[in-house]
């Protein structure tokens, strides 16, 4: 597993970069997508597990970007999943250009979805296209019900939110109508999944819908 250390990319097109990259990875049958959440909310335990469940029907890798450290991509190669690991230079978020030099290196011939899981944080990483084709962010059940109201980008960004930590849910009051509508409110078109990436509970819906982006 390599460990690349990326500055901010000198363009100044993150968008146009962003596009063609999306354009480049449709065209070569590959899916990528953006897995975004604080810190701390169960990204690559819920990465790890659906690792485990798809990975002998499809090829998977994971790019971990953090500022420091490979834990993430060990785990995650301990999963199943091929990795790289990714250093930001200190930054919060993964833009376009370093995404494609994060794909390069990883070599992702023969991968068939890729996650990107991205720097944990509920504002920066939701202000920058990384090229990847789904927006798939995490809310884990300790943080709160009221986050959609705070840090409404990402939940408007998101193609997807994954309720996490579903089996904690007898030790914190969280107000799963509450979130939803203020979810919906931002964003009619999300797709809502309640998960425990720790009992399984809720997986196979969103293995179900996952399967379903996947290029034919
Ligand atoms: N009870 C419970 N704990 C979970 C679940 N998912 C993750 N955790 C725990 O939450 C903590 C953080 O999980 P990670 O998967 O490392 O979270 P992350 O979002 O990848 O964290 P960063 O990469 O540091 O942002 C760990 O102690 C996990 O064991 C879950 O579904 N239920
Ligand atoms: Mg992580």
């Amino acid at each position: 597993m390599k460990i690349i250390e990326l500055n901010k990319s000198i363009t100044e097109s993150n968008d146009e970069d962003a596009r063609k990259l999306r354009e480049r990875l449709t065209a070569e049958g590959v899916l990528l997508i953006n897995i975004m959440s604080s810190p701390g909310s169960g990204k690559t335990t819920f990465l790890s597990k659906t690792i485990a469940d798809l990975k002998d029907r499809v090829s998977i890798g994971v790019m971990e970007a953090d500022i420091a450290s490979a834990v993430d991509a060990v785990r995650i190669e301990a999963a199943g999943a091929k990795s790289i690991q990714m250093h930001t230079d200190g930054m919060c978020h993964v833009d376009a250009g370093m995404t494609e030099r994060a794909l390069q290196e990883m070599e992702y011939e023969g991968l068939r979805l890729i996650f990107l899981e991205n720097v944990g944080n509920l504002i920066c990483p939701a202000e920058y296209d990384t090229g990847a084709h789904l927006k798939v962010m995490l809310l884990s059940v300790p943080e709160g019900d009221d986050k959609p109201l705070k840090y409404p980008l990402m939940f408007s960004e998101s193609d997807a939110l994954i309720i996490t930590k579903a089996d904690t849910a007898d030790f914190f009051s969280f107000d799963e109508g509450k979130c939803v509508s203020a979810v919906k409110r931002l964003n009619p078109d999300i797709k809502i999944f309640k998960v425990s990436a720790k009992t399984g509970e809720g997986m196979s819906s969103w293995e179900e819908w996952l399967s379903l982006q996947l290029p034919q």
